[in-house]
């Protein structure tokens, strides 16, 4: 039978399936243990080129691992010539390079589908900017010699727990040959990486969703068949059923968000906004390329109005800036948000389904309320 909303699982019974909530099922308690160990981005730092400390959001499947980087070593084996291993102060000797790099969960957004696929209950603020710096990991498998034979490179996480029944260290792949601007990234912002973002070693995949970028990275391996472990063939796929063997999640589609205007509603979160000339701004990103079209709606998507756009500037994988004027009028609006790249990827109205939950980049919708200027001030 399936468990909806339990608290304490039974000792044993940690094979927890994936599922879909039921017709009109609320968050369970599960849901919310997750969303209060793994927070998004308040909406509000979208002012920030760079998000600060502390307001990058945070997904980690497991436990933050505790590693010792004075012990900590980087292996990299398998189909190569010579098997490296690396102490973060040999890494930390290599020419190093610095990417902008924006980072979005593949989950985001899966609360807003129906049904909802039961996981990490994101609404649209699974998304951060940092400043990675690290080596190129072209030059540690230069340095190490890819055998001819090699198709994948398998990264795997100092991490450790147990997916629907399956126990397992946090692994990934990548196809060969690595893009240029993949890293091995030993600093975010400037200084060590925070042991939430992987501490003392992460990857970061440019343009590729966030279960790309292993943390806590502890092994590299080369391999000759492609990598077929969990977090690449069973999770992480766009799947209609669960026999579906699905498409593997990838590159990051365009999203653009909105800062909310105005001021809150405790509660609700509802926007309050005062009659007249209103600043709407935010950030659009794609992991295709750039963002070329960013078009605002303050009618529930009826009409649209094309929003100024940034350049992208010299950080090729960092989000772009927008902003317009909207003139609200009292009453009660919608306003919404959708960005469009320079391959013609777009967000949808009508968001595609999947099992998973991946990749739901549905316009953003936010809801407003303009009133007259406050008869009181509490
Ligand atoms: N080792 C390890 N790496 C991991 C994860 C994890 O649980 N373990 N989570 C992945 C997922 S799903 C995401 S979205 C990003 C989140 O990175 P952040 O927490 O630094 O924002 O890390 C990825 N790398
Ligand atoms: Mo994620």
């Amino acid at each position: 039978m399936e468990r909806r909303h339990g608290s304490g699982t039974p000792l044993g019974e940690v094979s927890t399936p994936g599922r879909v909530a039921a017709a009109g099922e609320g968050i369970s308690e599960e849901e919310l243990a997750l969303a209060a160990r793994n927070h998004g981005l308040p909406l509000e730092a979208l002012r920030h080129d760079v998000t600060p400390p502390g307001l990058h959001y945070l997904l980690t499947h497991y436990d933050i691992p505790a590693v010792d980087a004075d012990t900590w070593r980087l292996t990299v084996g398998g189909r190569v010539r010579t098997p490296l291993e690396l102490g973060l102060a040999e890494l930390q000797a290599l020419p190093a390079v610095t990417h902008r790099v924006t980072m979005e969960c593949a989950g985001n957004g899966r609360a807003r589908l129906s049904p909802r696929p039961v996981s990490q209950p994101w609404l649209v603020e699974a998304v951060g900017t940092a400043d990675w710096t690290g080596v190129p990991l072209r030059t540690v498998l230069a340095r190490a010699g890819v055998d001819d034979g090699a198709v994948e490179a398998v990264f795997t996480g100092a991490d450790h727990g147990v997916e629907r029944g399956v126990e397992q260290d946090y692994r990934r792949s990548l196809p060969l040959p690595v893009d240029a601007d993949v890293l091995l990234a030993y600093a975010m912002n400037g200084g060590p990486l925070p042991p939430q973002h992987g501490y003392p070693l992460r990857l970061v995949v440019p343009g590729w969703y966030g279960m790309a970028h292993v943390k806590w990275l502890r092994a590299i391996e080369l391999v000759d068949t492609p990598f077929t472990g969990f977090q690449q063939a069973v999770a992480y796929r766009f799947r209609q059923s669960p026999d579906d063997p699905g498409e593997p999640v990838t590159r990051i589609a365009p999203r653009a968000l909105l800062i909310p205007p105005g001021f809150p509603d405790f509660m609700s979160r509802v926007r309050v906004v005062h009659p007249g000339p209103v600043e709407l701004e935010g950030r659009a990103w794609s992991g295709y390329g750039p963002v070329t079209r960013v078009e605002v709606s303050a009618d529930d998507g009826r009409t649209w109005t094309d929003a100024e756009v940034s350049p992208r500037g010299p950080h090729r994988w960092g989000w772009q800036a927008w902003h317009t004027t909207w003139t609200a009028a009292a009453g009660r609006h919608t306003l919404s948000v959708r960005a469009t790249d320079a391959d013609g990827h777009a967000q949808p109205l009508e968001q595609p389904w999947n099992r998973g939950g991946f990749g739901n980049n549905l316009v953003q919708r936010v809801p407003v309320l303009c009133r007259p200027l406050p008869d009181t001030r509490q």
